[in-house]
């Protein structure tokens, strides 16, 4: 499959987008770029405890690095701006067929030497919503080296039979035909809740920086508030065995705990 880039999701785009379940679009130019890379060194540097925000860190060979911030939308004007008006929501809508609204959105960080994503599918971790769409909107260059998405095109038609962690079924797995997506510093890969997805670890040394917002139709409610207390309700009645980092409402995330 040809990963070619569209300037903006318009009609081609849109038909790209489902017929394969994805589609890469370029969201910032290299100033835009450059200034999303400031925001998320921001985030990064929060405190813990000083607000709502969440970050997870995870165990590598050189010691314990982030992995993840979620729920800091509200506490970011520049990354606000960027995830709910403009052309990210009208992009949004447009791959939704009806106006969107965001849901959630996390950060991963894959630091060198950070863990990938066992292979899944969205849906099954989204509560409330029925039609949504996320995408990646790559911080660093994302490449094979450091543990860019693999996909599966034209498999978002269903979810597939699962494991026991929420993830797609080893035998499936192993049918389906996985494409390495390379995606540059500022381009967005946008993906359907059920398009099948994986990554691998980061091998290089240089960080594999990604923005996730998903957006859920308006229709649907604007529910972002609900799927964080869901979700942190749901972690604190089971937190685990404390053999994996928990990050999701499924058991993707391939990290070590800290
Ligand atoms: O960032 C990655 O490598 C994969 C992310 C992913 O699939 C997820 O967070 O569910």
């Amino acid at each position: 499959m040809e990963s070619r880039v569209f300037e903006q999701i318009d009609a081609e785009a849109v038909e790209f987008f489902r017929a394969n379940g994805w589609v890469m679009s370029r969201t910032l130019d290299a100033a835009g770029a450059e200034r999303l890379r400031g925001w998320v060194d921001e985030i990064m540097g929060w405190p813990d405890d000083e607000g709502p925000w969440l970050h997870y860190r995870e165990m590598t060979d050189e010691g314990p690095r982030l992995c993840r911030t979620e729920n800091f939308v509200p506490y970011h004007e520049g990354i606000r701006d960027l995830l709910t008006s403009g052309p990210m929501l009208d992009a949004a809508s447009a791959l939704l067929g009806e106006p969107a609204v965001l849901y959630k959105e996390k950060i991963n960080y894959k630091a060198a030497g950070g863990a990938g994503f066992a292979p899944h599918q969205d849906a099954p971790a989204y509560r409330f919503v029925e039609t949504h769409v996320s995408c990646m909107v790559a911080v660093d260059d994302a490449d094979a080296d450091n543990g860019c998405l693999e996909v599966v095109s034209a498999r978002h038609a269903e979810v597939l039979p699962m494991d026991d962690d929420g993830c797609i079924r080893g035998d499936v797995v192993a049918a389906l035909t996985w494409e390495t997506v390379p995606v540059p510093a500022g381009t967005t890969l946008w993906f359907h809740s059920r398009t099948p997805h994986r990554s691998g670890a980061n091998a290089s040394d240089r960080p594999r920086r990604a923005l996730y917002p998903t957006y859920n139709a308006r229709r649907e409610g604007d529910l972002r508030d609900a799927y964080y207390e869901q979700k942190f309700a749901e972690f604190n009645q089971d937190s685990g065995d404390g053999t994996k980092v928990q990050v999701s409402l499924i058991n993707d995330f391939q990290g070590r705990p800290v």
